[in-house]
């Protein structure tokens, strides 16, 4: 394990409010069957999240505001990675959202960390796409994160195997695969998903023990090791998805919090996206 401090020990979360735009514009993969976002419910759930967060001991939170002119821009994660002292800015794959990176840039000088934009006009990447499992990058290529994008991460963090994995059938990587924990990969059961999980464990080096959800979108969970609790992991609750709820609950020494996220979920947004996690100081 790189670094000293246990993996995911987190001191800032970066979160945004939501855009007032977000119902009627945000972007989805499913444009036609969609349903309508609640946005009184969608800011209850994003207000539960991030009081789960402000929750945590030693965890600070930098709250952005949200922009109407930025429909997508509670999705803080796509904005940036950060690993070590350094902030990778991204070049988000939807034109759209390119300038979400803006606020997101701001608050990581604000902390301190090393700043690199991504310029090349070839390149795209989504924060989503990109899986640190504390030994190694996994990049997804999907429809908005390129091979280009994942070489400049590879050239950004060097001390790091980067490993570019195909993604189908969702969004992003981390849609359907998280770190649910030091070297346990939480993935979802998805033909797609575990095409994708084939390929990371052919391409890796390192023994990593996976943790199969029923539900790909339950796979998406946030998880952090606090120093006064030990691991703790925020998942989608038992009534979005009973049998992955089950599932979760074989994890031992874990503080498990359940967090709704339906309405998010109508605009493809996942649990970790809409946070930045990082280690100040690090
Ligand atoms: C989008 O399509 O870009 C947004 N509606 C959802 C982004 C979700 N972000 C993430 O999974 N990291």
């Amino acid at each position: 394990m790189a670094g000293s401090a246990p993996y995911a020990r987190y001191n800032v979360a970066i979160v945004r409010d939501l855009a007032d735009s977000l119902a009627g514009q945000a972007l989805r993969m499913n444009k036609d069957q969609g349903q309508s976002v609640d946005m009184e419910k969608a800011r209850q759930e994003h207000k539960h999240y991030t009081d789960t967060l402000r929750s945590i001991d030693g965890l600070q939170l930098v709250e952005l505001s949200g922009d109407s002119s930025l429909p997508d821009c509670v999705f803080v994660e796509d904005a940036a990675v950060v690993c070590g002292d350094t902030a990778l800015l991204t070049r988000p794959g939807a034109p759209s959202r390119r300038a979400e990176v803006n606020s997101v840039k701001q608050a990581l000088q604000q902390l301190n960390f090393n700043i690199v934009e991504m310029k090349d006009e070839t390149a795209t990447l989504d924060g989503g796409d990109v899986l640190f499992t504390g030994r190694e990058f996994f990049v997804g290529l999907s429809s908005r994160t390129n091979q280009r994008g994942a070489q400049i991460l590879a050239d950004v963090f060097k001390d790091y195997v980067v490993i570019p994995v195909d993604v189908t059938g969702t969004l992003h990587l981390k849609t359907f695969c998280t770190m649910a924990g030091p070297d346990l990969i939480a993935i979802g059961s998805s033909v797609e998903a575990q095409k994708t999980l084939k390929e990371m464990l052919k391409l890796t080096t390192y023994n990593y023990t996976t943790l199969i959800l029923p539900d790909d979108e339950a796979a998406n969970c946030v998880y952090l090791n606090s120093p006064e609790k030990g691991h703790i992991l925020l998942h989608r609750t038992a009534k979005e998805f009973p049998e992955s709820a089950k599932r979760f609950k074989s994890l031992t020494n874990y503080t498990l919090i359940p967090v709704s996220n339906t309405e998010l979920a109508k605009v493809d947004g996942s649990l970790t996206c809409c946070s930045i996690l990082l280690n100040k100081g690090a």
